[in-house]
Parts: C-alpha cells; sequence; structure tokens
C-alpha cells in the first residue's frame, strides 16, 4: 500500500455504514481526473467486501454535489422505467447520514461496490466486442432520450463545445505561459487549418439544425465495466460528465478511443489510425440501439462527430501540455503532448477516409 495515505481512506471509510479494516489498497490508474482506489475491507468475521473509491476532483468539478444530483437523477430515471435495461448504471453508496458522498478536508469522496468479474480495457484487440460497447452506449442514450433535460445540471460548462476549446487552445498559444509553444508550431497549425471544420456540428446545433440531448460525454472503452470471461458490458461507469450534449460527440468520442489501432498516448505515430473493422462493429452496434430516435441529421452527422472529438482532445491535451500540465494527470515528461499528437495523428487519417466511414454509417443505419 505504498503511497496510500490509508489512515485518510480510513476515515473517509468511516462515513459509511460498514465495518472491517482496510487490508488492500491499490490506485486504479486509468483515469485522468478523479483519484480512485479499489480496497478490501476485511470485517471481523465473513468475507472480505470489495470496495471502489473514489476523491472526486474539484479543481475539474467545482461543484461536485452537481455531479452527485445529475447520477442521482439519472439512476432514478433508469429505476422508474422498470425496464430490461441490461447494461447497469454505476451506483454509489449512501453515507451513514444518507449523503451521496463523504466529505473529508473539504475533499468529496464516493464508494461504490467493486462489480463482480468486471474488467476494463484500454485497448480492445477483438473487433467484435465492439458491437456490444457500440449497443451498450447507444442503448445508454436511448434510455435517457426522455428524460427533461432541465433536471440535469451543466457539470462543466461547454464541456465539448469545439469553438469555445479552440479559442481556448490559441489563446494559451499567445499567452505560452510554461514557454512551451515555440517548440510545437507544426502542432498548432494543424489546429489552424481545421478549425471551421471541427466547429461544424456546434454551429449546427446553435442553428437549430441539431438537437441537444442528454448524452455521456466520456464514452471511453474503459468506461464500460466487461465480464472479464463473456467480454459482455456489465455496468457503464463514470457518469459525471452526463448533461446536455450531441449523440455524434458520444459516438465520436468512443470511436476515437476503442477503433485507434493504438492506444490513445501511443508515441509511435506510425502505429496511429482508425481500424475500420471496429469503426464497423461499434457503428453497427450503437445504431441498433438508437437509430430508432435519431434524426437523419444527427445519422448523417455521426463521422464528423468522430473527426470532431479528435480534434477537440487533441486541442484538450496540447492546451494543457501549453499551460504546464493542469489538468489531466501525467505519468511522463511530455505525456499531454504524445497524447495530443497521438490524437492528431488518429484525425488526419480519419480525415482521409471520411467518405468510407460516412458509407458504414449510413449503411448500418438502414440495419
Ligand atoms: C478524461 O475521467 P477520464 O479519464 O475518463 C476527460 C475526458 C477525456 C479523457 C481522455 C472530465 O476522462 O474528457 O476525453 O480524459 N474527462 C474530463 O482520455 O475532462
Ligand atoms: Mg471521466
Amino acid at each position: 500500500m505504498n503511497n496510500i495515505n490509508v489512515d485518510l481512506l480510513t476515515q473517509v471509510i468511516g462515513h459509511y455504514p460498514l465495518q472491517g479494516t482496510i487490508k488492500e489498497a491499490s490506485p486504479c490508474v486509468n483515469g485522468h481526473i478523479n483519484d480512485t482506489y479499489r480496497l478490501s475491507l476485511a470485517p471481523e468475521s465473513g468475507p472480505n467486501q470489495e470496495l471502489i473509491l473514489q476523491r472526486i476532483n474539484d479543481h475539474v468539478f467545482a461543484e461536485p454535489e452537481k455531479v452527485m444530483h445529475n447520477i442521482q437523477e439519472i439512476a432514478a430515471h433508469l429505476r422508474q422505467k422498470n425496464s430490461a435495461y441490461d447494461c447497469d448504471i454505476i451506483s454509489f453508496m449512501p453515507t451513514k447520514d444518507g449523503r451521496s458522498c463523504a466529505v473529508v478536508n473539504e475533499q468529496y469522496w464516493r464508494l461504490c461496490h467493486y462489480v463482480p468479474n468486471s474488467v476494463t480495457y484500454d485497448f480492445v484487440d477483438d473487433s467484435s466486442l465492439l458491437y456490444s460497447a457500440g449497443y451498450a452506449f447507444g442503448q445508454f442514450q436511448s434510455m435517457l432520450a426522455d428524460l427533461p433535460m432541465d433536471r440535469l445540471y451543466e457539470t462543466i460548462p461547454d464541456f465539448h463545445h469545439t469553438r469555445k476549446r479552440l479559442d481556448a487552445f490559441f489563446a494559451t498559444v499567445d499567452k505560452d505561459p510554461a514557454g512551451r509553444a515555440k517548440e510545437i508550431e507544426e502542432d498548432i497549425a494543424f489546429f489552424a487549418e481545421h478549425r471551421e471544420l471541427a466547429c461544424q456540428l456546434m454551429d449546427m446545433q446553435e442553428a437549430g439544425i441539431l438537437p441537444l440531448r442528454v448524452t455521456h460525454n466520456d464514452t471511453k472503452y474503459n468506461n464500460i465495466l466487461m465480464h472479464e470471461e463473456t467480454g459482455e458490458p456489465l455496468c457503464v461507469i463514470d457518469l459525471d460528465t452526463v448533461m446536455p450534449g450531441l449523440p455524434a460527440h458520444d459516438f465520436g468520442d468512443a470511436i476515437r478511443f476503442a477503433a485507434n489501432t493504438a492506444v490513445e498516448d501511443e508515441p509511435d505515430l506510425s502505429k496511429v489510425g482508425l481500424n475500420m473493422g471496429k469503426y464497423r462493429e461499434f457503428t453497427r452496434g450503437f445504431l441498433q440501439a438508437c437509430s430508432g430516435f435519431l434524426t437523419e441529421k444527427e445519422i448523417e452527422t455521426l463521422a464528423l462527430g468522430a473527426i470532431t472529438i479528435t480534434i477537440e482532445l487533441a486541442s484538450r491535451f496540447l492546451t494543457d501540455h501549453i499551460e504546464g500540465d493542469k489538468y489531466f494527470k501525467i505519468h511522463r515528461p511530455n505525456h499531454n503532448l504524445e497524447r495530443a499528437r497521438c490524437q492528431i495523428a488518429l484525425a488526419q487519417d480519419m480525415l482521409g477516409r471520411y467518405n468510407e466511414m460516412q458509407e458504414i454509417v449510413m449503411s448500418s443505419a438502414q440495419g
């Protein structure tokens, strides 16, 4: 349990109606924002309890109560539907005094049971697994399609407002607070070249051509818990950014993560590109689950969503690199720069294969 403050974690656990002492604690490192730990709690008798404890990053989520409010609204909506929703969503335990998270030293912590037999993957080997991931995220959206949007807070304002993201990027380049901008002129030029294309989706939303819907907004493959043996989706997690958004963003974010031929931060750019087999499988699953309520325009702009979100995230990683790595956790020097370059390489590959991506969407939509 090196580097883990077990006393602090014990203090947090003390807010919950649980007994026992922490026997094991290990950090879960694949999220870039919150601090997550897997704990094994040993009671005086009986089996250990396996738990996931998470500290909400309040630099990123300025009002953690609003995040928890949204998660409760979503859970209540799904429960009252009482339907055969086969992929669960993560649910957090109430504290002893009935709150959805524990506040210790002004920090917000939440706790859930470890879902038995579940695993997450940062990379998918088998393309066919992506059909069920697409279906799970599509179904998530379809189940929330009738949740009134005014019940949800915008937990991070303008989270996927690509134009504002790119404006912020160019403003950071101008300020260059850590003196890093001059080494990345070629990368900066990429955003200048594709700025207008990347802003098209949000322009369409603002012009009323694309509707807002309740979306997940962080559809990485590792945000679905999979069954370790069957590979079936068990549970959608990381609901912190569920709020009004565009289905094309959810589609696109999932594609940029899971249909990349390499991992999200691959430094060897020759390995990076779009795996069309994976793209096809995810698209088929996603549209199978939600083509019924998407408008023609929404379907027509899904492929553009993949390019948009890939460019947007590239700009967010590069902004953070220029700012001196303040937002995303990094695990090595220049990590955000490597992440950004990987996303730029992926976006470039997608830009050259847009017609093929579009054909796959249109033929999958016809069933
Ligand atoms: C962050 O929380 P996590 O690691 O699942 C980020 C996403 C990015 C993602 C890139 C709140 O997601 O927007 O797409 O990293 N979440 C937030 O891996 O900024
Ligand atoms: Mg997240």
